[in-house]
């Protein structure tokens, strides 16, 4: 978006930078007891296939507590980590709100919870993604880093307009991102650890390519978001993320990118590294 383009204003109730209160207090019983369910049911499937310090993540924020977690109590956990806190907003934010947060090492997260009926699939975020999902990395220094140099390059992309580019970054490491272990691999990817589903299909099924992460490649290829991935990039640790990103200059790197077709989900180019998938 251009910064002469009218940024759309926070509804009513919200702050100017889109936060609400949490009202940690009004969550009913069923809304606790579904929070709970979700959680023993991801709990139970992750060890072996999630990577150790995002339940060491879990651990370290206290988040095995029963019930949806109390933001303030949560963010003083990870404020004493890594210095980020949790923040609370009404559901989708403008991007140039969402890096503005991740920039000062805030993470949005929304307040609402699905109901039974959408166990297994919703549309936009509910708070088991965004807390469950997102936040046990955000403990990791490294990752924390990593979080808040995409909210900065997010920030400047806005005046390259390379923001669909950029997004797909996002998309393949924080959302939906593997990382190798070994012959192994492992996910790490909020929108993989926060779903039942692809919390299998990730590391078990052999319909998905699984591509060394290469970043050219990464801001060039499309995603799906009503289904399962067509493919996921391996990262080898969070310490090559971040440096990798830190040490691009992004500006020439759009320029270049804007020469060059998208890539669909599901292509094998001949330069792709693909991992083999041990599970399969
Ligand atoms: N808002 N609440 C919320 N959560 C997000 O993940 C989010 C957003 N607004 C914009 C946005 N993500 C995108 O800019 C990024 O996914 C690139
Ligand atoms: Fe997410």
């Amino acid at each position: 978006m251009k910064s002469s383009e009218a940024q759309p204003s926070p509804p009513a109730g919200a702050a100017r930078d889109w936060t609400i209160p949490q009202r940690w207090a009004e969550y009913t019983p069923d809304q606790h007891a579904m929070w709970d369910r979700l959680y023993q049911r991801q709990v139970a499937q992750l060890p072996g296939r999630v990577a150790p310090v995002f339940l060491e993540g879990l651990e370290l924020l206290g988040m095995g507590k029963a019930g949806i977690p109390d933001f303030d109590d949560l963010s003083a956990r990870l404020h004493r980590a890594t210095g980020w806190s949790v923040v609370t907003v009404p559901g989708l934010v403008p991007d140039a709100v969402f890096f503005e947060h991740l920039a000062q090492r805030r993470f949005v997260a929304g307040r609402f919870i699905r109901t039974p009926a959408q166990l297994d699939y919703l549309q936009e975020p509910d708070i088991f993604h965004d807390v469950f999902g997102h936040v046990p990395l955000l403990a990791h220094p490294v990752f924390a880093d990593y979080m808040q140099a995409y909210g900065q390059g997010g920030l400047r992309s806005l005046e390259y307009q390379a923001i669909h580019k950029l997004a797909r970054l996002y998309w393949y490491t924080v959302e939906f991102g593997l990382i190798r272990a070994g012959a192994d691999l492992k996910i790490y990817g909020a929108g993989i650890v926060s779903s039942h589903g692809e919390t299998q299909y990730a590391l078990d099924d052999p319909t998905p390519l699984r591509l060394r992460f290469d970043l050219r490649r990464v801001l060039r290829t499309r995603y799906k978001i009503d289904s399962f991935q067509k493919n996921y990039f391996v990262i080898d640790s969070f310490d090559d993320l971040l440096r990798q990103t830190l040490d691009t200059d992004f500006a020439p790197l759009y320029a270049e990118l804007e020469g060059l077709e998208d890539i669909e989900p599901n292509v094998l180019l001949p330069t792709d590294v693909v991992s083999a998938c041990i599970r399969c």
